[in-house]
């Protein structure tokens, strides 16, 4: 009879485990597969299960499904999200202090950049999330962003002059815009490729695997390589998921997200060049205007954010 009953027992708990399945947990990103965030997120999503014995299953919606990322970011403060990839850029509206990584020329280069994200100000920063209920895990590249234009190229600040440009919805971004002379028209990425088409923007600005993979070359061939920012992105978690991880699963999720970071900035680079080559293939005009031209031109900027001079200097300062 007590055997009986052992059996019986462990044939309850086998069951259960087998029918409680894994925890699934949705991740966002607006690329589609096969962009460096998306494969970056993978790798992540990889770690988490198999180091969690398959506690955890993510689930990753790219290509926007489940919303753009203004939405995305409402929606993962409020935990309907679970895991956000996303540009600072939205992020802003939310937190001001990651602003500072949208000024213009901020960044000597990418490695300047990397030195200053996985050093203690990006790491503050990071941390600095959790007071609008998200968790910031590690960064990801972006590369510099320039500008596309469909009827005639910017080659110097003035040719901005009245020029409607979409930005993302971030308000640095929308007052560089003004700096330069230019009209911002703040839209979500998705809706750019038909806004360029219509004629209801002018031109946009992004990185050369955004260009290249959104298509934007096929409908704004004139691509101007000013890089006036290099506005880094972001994977961040729920806190009202975070709330719920034990100590050593907050280790595993941040472990994986970084085991995830030298993979997206490898994938970067080989983007970069083999989206400069394809766009050009395409059709699309390269041009290298003269960026000291725009450097001057974006200097009130600086003057309208003084709550961040301080730590710019302390950014320019990283050698
Ligand atoms: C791309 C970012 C993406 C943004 C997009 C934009 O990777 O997250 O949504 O720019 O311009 O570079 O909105």
């Amino acid at each position: 009879m007590r055997k009986f009953l052992v059996v019986l027992v462990l044939l309850v708990i086998g069951t259960m485990f087998l029918f409680a399945g894994p925890i699934i947990l949705r991740a966002a990103d607006d690329h589609a597969e096969g962009y460096p965030t998306v494969e970056g997120l993978k790798v992540m999503a990889r770690v988490i299960e198999v180091m969690t014995n398959g506690k955890y299953k993510v689930e990753i919606y790219p290509s926007a499904q489940l919303g753009s990322e203004k939405e995305t970011v409402e929606q993962t403060i409020l935990g309907a999200i679970d895991i956000n990839r996303v540009s600072i850029s939205p992020i802003v509206a939310f937190y001001e202090p990651m602003g500072v990584f949208s000024m213009p020329y901020l960044f000597r280069d990418q490695e300047h950049m990397w030195k200053v994200l996985e050093g203690s100000i990006g790491e503050e920063l990071l941390k600095g999330l959790e007071e609008v209920g998200l968790v910031g895990l590690c960064y990801y590249d972006a590369g510099a962003r320039s500008f596309y234009t469909v009827k005639k190229p910017v080659l110097k600040p003035e040719d901005l002059k009245g020029m409607k440009i979409r930005v993302q919805k971030n308000p640095v971004m929308i007052n560089l815009m003004k700096v330069l002379g230019a009209s911002p028209v703040p839209m979500a990425f998705e809706e750019v490729y038909t806004a360029l088409q219509t004629g209801v923007i002018d031109g946009a600005e992004n990185n050369p695997p955004s260009y290249y993979e959104t298509r934007h070359f096929e409908v704004a061939k004139y691509y101007s390589l000013d890089g006036h920012t290099r506005i880094p992105e972001v994977v961040v978690v729920s806190k009202v998921l975070w709330d719920q991880l034990t100590p050593e699963e907050k280790i595993i999720f941040k472990t994986a997200a970084i085991a995830s970071v030298e993979y997206e900035k490898l994938l970067w680079n080989q983007w970069e060049e083999k989206a400069m080559k394809a766009v050009q293939e395409g059709g699309a005009q390269i041009f290298y205007p003269d960026v000291t031209l725009f450097q001057k031109a974006v200097q009130p900027l600086y003057d309208q954010y003084p709550q961040y001079k301080e730590l710019i200097e302390k950014i320019q300062a990283v050698k």
